[in-house]
């Protein structure tokens, strides 16, 4: 396989349990790269937890534990919905590892070695959950008069001896990236916003502290721990082999995906490129900022407000892959999106379970019942040449959009090929053609058969377990794109009487 394909997540804060904002944005990488996959590129896909920082030691503290037993713990949980959700990455990266330390204190060397970090006196606005230092002139007023940072969160004014890096002198190398890379931060909305940060100028970036030590040592520099994002947005590179695994690091870097929440969007293309300049390494080609999932009443997910929806409980109740389907269909990839129960059991019972699976099933069992599982040649209308085409048509654009990353108007146009098979059933009725014209019933049905066939190659990415339980009921195993576009014989497959795999959901209670 060449084409290599390298898409990361965010690493995620493990100060508390996953939501189901982490969740979103793992199920969306994960279908990117199961997609991705299935184009024939070789892909490799990295998740993983962000431990250090100060909001890791005061959350430590607040519960009295060590920072590295709750890392471990937390951490854990994270892995393991990764797993319960079908995450097919291949690596979970811990920031903890050593070979993580050993890229950061590199990289870290690098920015030295061209002259980018000097020491001086912090004294600033910072915040611990956001872990980011923000400007006076960013900062707006509580109405109890504490001050709030652009993400409305609380900062403490912060001094002491760090290292600094040069932010400032790569403004214009900033600017020039994203004009000539116009693609180099999506959605549009996102762009605009860093353009307009990046022109108002750049401060020099605080990249150490000295009045804690859970962060990456810095080099020769006793008492210094690197700022958390420094080491965090380096897991990039950790897990493609730099600085030693020299021939993994040249297939796999530069990323072609970072896809990050919108709220992180100015370290992923303002400091993550700085630094990789400095460092003198390729930058990565693409920054996604997806939009994010509200509460169940609409508004922003918090533990103080007490709103955050559980993406176990969800998977657990609803199941793995219309949680998933729900999630990628119904948010507007790079707008934010509401979570509702009810949303989720319409949503998967009116497109999976009554369009796709009923279709599938009432086929297959038909099939299954009547005919012992065997097509045979049959005889071929023009309407049969129709279906086909339709088909055809909304899977090639499923392609054309999940490519162009538009995943929910991806998933919009292969439902228009479900929907012209229950169009195409309806008029040729095949259940009343057994007696009247067998082989005309042949012909339907292995139009149809052909067609569920298309569909459900095409949907693997969105919902990997459903859509190969429908492909194992038809015995098809090429699952690539390829075969999406190839001639497929349905008089030479053996089908399987099936078992419905698209159940219909209930509305859990409260
Ligand atoms: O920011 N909906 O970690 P994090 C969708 N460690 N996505 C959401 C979300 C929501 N409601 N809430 C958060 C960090 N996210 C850093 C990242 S990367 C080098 C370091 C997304 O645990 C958020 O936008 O706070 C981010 O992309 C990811 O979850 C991790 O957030």
């Amino acid at each position: 396989m060449s084409d290599p394909y390298y898409i990361t997540t965010a690493i995620h804060y493990p100060n508390g349990r996953p939501h189901i904002g982490h969740a979103y944005e793992m199920i969306a990488a994960d279908a990117i790269a199961r997609f991705q996959r299935q184009a024939g590129r070789d892909v490799r896909f990295q998740t993983g937890t962000d431990e250090h920082g100060l909001k890791m030691v005061k959350t430590a503290r607040d519960r009295g534990v060590e920072v590295r037993a709750l890392a471990d713990e937390m951490s854990g949980y994270f892995h393991e919905m990764a797993a319960k959700l079908n995450i097919s990455c291949d690596r979970f990266i811990r920031t903890v590892e050593p070979d993580h330390y050993a890229a950061s204190q590199t990289i870290w060397r690098a920015m030295a070695d061209a002259g980018d970090l000097y020491l001086d006196r912090y004294e600033g606005w910072y915040s611990v959950r956001d872990e980011a230092f923000y400007e006076e002139k960013e900062l707006t007023l509580a109405e109890h008069g504490s001050k709030l940072s652009p993400q409305g969160t609380p900062v403490e004014w912060t001094a002491e001896e760090t290292w600094f890096f040069r932010l400032s002198k790569y403004q214009q190398p900033l600017l020039d990236l994203y004009a000539s890379q116009p693609d180099f931060i999506r959605p549009e909305s996102r762009r605009n916003e860093i353009l307009r940060f990046v022109e108002g100028g750049l401060s020099d970036l605080s990249v150490s502290r000295t009045s804690f030590d859970w962060g990456v040592p810095v080099p020769d520099s006793p008492g210094h721990v690197m700022y958390v994002w420094v080491d965090a947005l380096t897991n990039y590179i950790t897990g493609a082999g730099y600085p030693d695994d020299t021939a993994m690091f040249s297939k796999y870097w530069p990323a072609n995906l970072h896809l990050i929440g919108k709220d992180i969007v100015r370290f992923h293309t303002v400091y993550w490129p700085a630094f990789l300049m400095s460092a003198k390494l390729p930058l990565p080609r693409q920054v996604f900022g997806h939009g994010h999932v509200l509460a169940r009443d609409g508004t922003k997910m918090s533990k103080s407000a007490g709103n955050v929806v559980e993406p176990m409980a969800l998977a657990e109740l609803y199941g793995v892959d219309p949680l998933r389907y729900f999630l990628l269909r119904e948010v507007s990839f790079g707008s934010d999106g509401s979570f509702s129960d009810e949303a989720i059991v319409t949503r998967s019972n009116a497109d999976l379970s009554n369009s796709f699976g009923n279709l599938a099933q009432r086929t297959l069992a038909f099939i299954a019942k009547n005919l012992g599982g065997q097509l045979e040649v049959g005889r071929g209308e023009a309407a049969d040449a129709t279906l086909t085409a339709e088909v055809d048509a909304a899977t090639r654009e499923f392609v054309a959009q999940f490519e162009d990353l538009t995943l929910s108007q991806a998933i919009e146009a292969w439902m228009r090929g479900v929907f012209a098979c229950n169009a195409y059933i309806d008029t040729q009725a095949p259940w009343a053609l057994r007696k009247t014209d067998p082989e005309r019933m042949h012909a339907v049905l292995g139009t149809l058969v052909d067609a569920i066939r298309r569909l459900a190659i095409a949907i693997l990415p969105v919902i990997p377990t459903s859509a190969a339980a429908v492909l194992d009921q038809l015995g098809v195993e090429d699952r690539d794109h390829a075969a999406l576009l190839a001639d497929w014989d349905p008089t030479a497959a053996r089908l399987t009487p099936p078992s419905p795999v698209f159940p219909r959901l209930e509305l859990a209670a409260e």
